[in-house]
């Protein structure tokens, strides 16, 4: 039995051995292996890079980084929608020491300057479209005088340095670096956690290298001939390590897509043979229901990963009963690199499978705090290699998280089955999730509370069944002020990044009712 005693639950997969090597050393070394396969290719371009070119590339940048004074420690911002070139700028990065930190490319300038400031990102990788938006975040906290001090671009535009310039590098600048694989930062995504705004998660170079085998463990992925599809966002955990570098580790060729375009997106699955399709419930959901999507589109497809958000039961019968393609549910958190369990063969629908390798769960009771047994629920707690080092500035949010014992809080409410089987049924903690994506209540309810006719404010999600759950919010108005539901969503919109609008709408209430320590009562709103 994968159960102890002690209601601990382990991986029926054995351990492995995890390379204790920098990233880089590691990913080179399967570039080395794979050399004149391709790696990277823009669907839309064609522009590619076989796992040769992307290495050389990498130390090109590497050394032209540490000509213009990067150096280990230093962080990096990436903005930038999926293109070829966002693995190389990763490599380089790393095999230098920089810490990148991945920005949503679809943030406002706004949004995205909170993360240059609290990163301390000391350049930023885009794309032309997204420029203006960058511009806008570093001159708009001019007066704190912001970190970045330099932009490279993808292209050319006044005042920035092209991508092209640092691939012209003679690569004589390579620094021999000493990285700690379990000590030094890898990646430095935000995350909201369990609890208030986007916190930067130190994931380190062993965390993410061992939640690459521990996924690779688990499911079927035939090495140089499966082709991966780079729809869902690199600087998302989830197209950041088990999409992007999960295609590159397994010599799969990966296709990237900047973007969600259902014809663009049917035309790749088609034309470029994938084989391996990871995606978020509602694109399954699209896949099951939309006409267009034809026999040809998912012909060459043998399974699909769904991870971020729950898999409705339903979902995943229409979807299998129109496509007869086998669903890998994963679950995760950007905390844990992401993935801590994986379905394959599917066990159970509704279920994520067993935990992956390398690790023990168990099922605290929320009340009592002890482990529970088969088929009993509580908040789902992981420890493993790829559980993160902590939060960037930030001991109290990393200690409610992760305990001294080493075991990581998710915030998740589900039960393990008998066999081992993972079910997540509900969520403990205030987080919202619109199409995967993470939508911190915190955040709205601060960006609320600045509105001049705002006296308090508390936002929660609401069920949706095509998107997962929707952002309301209950106000209560200043004395004498009548701003109406329209006025509140503008308010919002402006200042937010398009997953974070208010879809659920605007209830005006007298009170928002709170615990005696100040804590918003989410679950009273709900009912
Ligand atoms: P973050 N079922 C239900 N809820 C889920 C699931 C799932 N399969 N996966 C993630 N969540 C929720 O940091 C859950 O509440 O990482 C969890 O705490 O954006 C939260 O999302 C974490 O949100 C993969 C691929 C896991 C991706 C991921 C997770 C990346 C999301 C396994 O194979």
């Amino acid at each position: 039995s994968v159960w102890s005693k002690e209601n601990i639950v382990r991986s029926p997969i054995a351990n492995a051995d995890i390379p204790n090597v920098s990233f880089s050393e590691y990913i080179f070394s399967r570039c080395d292996e794979f050399k004149d396969n391709t790696a990277v290719i823009d669907f839309e371009s064609g522009r590619n890079y076989s796992y040769t070119v992307m290495k050389g590339a990498a130390i090109k940048v590497a050394s032209a980084l540490t000509r213009l004074g990067y150096k280990k420690g230093d962080v990096i911002a990436v903005y930038s929608a999926n293109v070829p070139e966002y693995s190389i700028i990763m490599l380089a990065a790393s095999s230098i020491g920089v810490i990148v930190t991945p920005a949503n490319p679809s943030y406002t300038p706004g949004e995205l300057a909170i993360q240059l400031e609290h990163s301390k990102a000391k350049a930023a990788f885009t794309i032309l479209p997204l420029l203006p938006n960058l511009k806008e975040a570093i001159n708009s906290k001019q007066s704190l005088a912001s970190s970045v001090k330099e932009i490279f671009i993808l292209g050319e535009a006044e005042g920035c340095r092209p991508v092209s310039e640092l691939l012209k590098d003679d690569g004589t600048m390579f620094p021999d670096v000493s990285i700690d694989p379990k000590n030094d930062i890898l990646i430095l995504p935000y995350s909201s956690g369990t609890t208030g705004l986007p916190k930067g998660v130190m994931l380190t170079h062993h965390n993410c290298i061992a939640n690459l085998y521990q996924v690779k463990l688990a499911v079927d992925i035939k090495q140089g001939v499966d082709r991966f599809l780079g729809i869902l966002p690199f600087y998302h955990i989830y197209g950041m390590i088990p999409v992007q570098f999960g295609a590159i580790d397994n010599g799969c060729p990966l296709i990237t897509l900047p973007k969600f375009d259902p014809p663009v997106f049917l035309r790749a699955l088609q034309e470029q043979k994938i084989s391996i399709l990871h995606a978020v419930p509602p694109i399954l959901l699209f896949m099951a229901k939309h006409p267009s999507v034809s026999k040809e589109c998912v012909q060459n497809l043998k399974y699909i990963v769904s991870g971020a958000a729950p898999l409705g039961v339903g979902l995943s019968k229409e979807f299998t009963e129109r496509h007869e393609l086998p669903i890998y549910q994963g679950y995760g958190l950007t905390e844990t690199s992401p993935v801590i369990a994986i379905d394959n063969p599917p066990a159970k629908l509704g279920s994520n499978g067993p935990v992956v390798c390398n690790s023990t769960a168990k099922v605290k009771d929320v009340e009592t705090g002890r482990s529970l047994g088969p088929g009993e629920e509580g908040e789902i707690c992981i420890k493993g290699p790829q559980v993160m080092k902590g939060y960037l500035n930030n001991q109290q949010a990393t200690n409610d998280m992760i305990d001294s014992d080493g075991w990581l809080h998710t915030g998740d409410i589900g039960y393990f089955c008998e066999e081992g089987n993972l079910v997540i049924e509900d969520r403990l903690k205030e987080l919202i999730k619109y199409k995967g994506f993470q939508v911190p209540p915190a955040e709205l309810e601060a960006i609320l509370l600045t509105h001049p006719s705002v006296q308090d404010a508390a936002v929660i999600g609401v069920q949706d069944a095509g998107t997962g759950e929707l952002p309301k919010a209950f106000i209560v108005r200043k004395p004498n002020t009548d701003v109406q539901e329209d006025g509140i969503l503008k308010f919002v919109e402006e200042k937010v990044a398009q997953h974070k609008r208010l879809r659920g709408g605007v209830e005006f209430i007298d009170v928002i009712p709170k615990s005696p320590s100040g804590k918003i009562l989410r679950r009273q709103l709900r009912e």
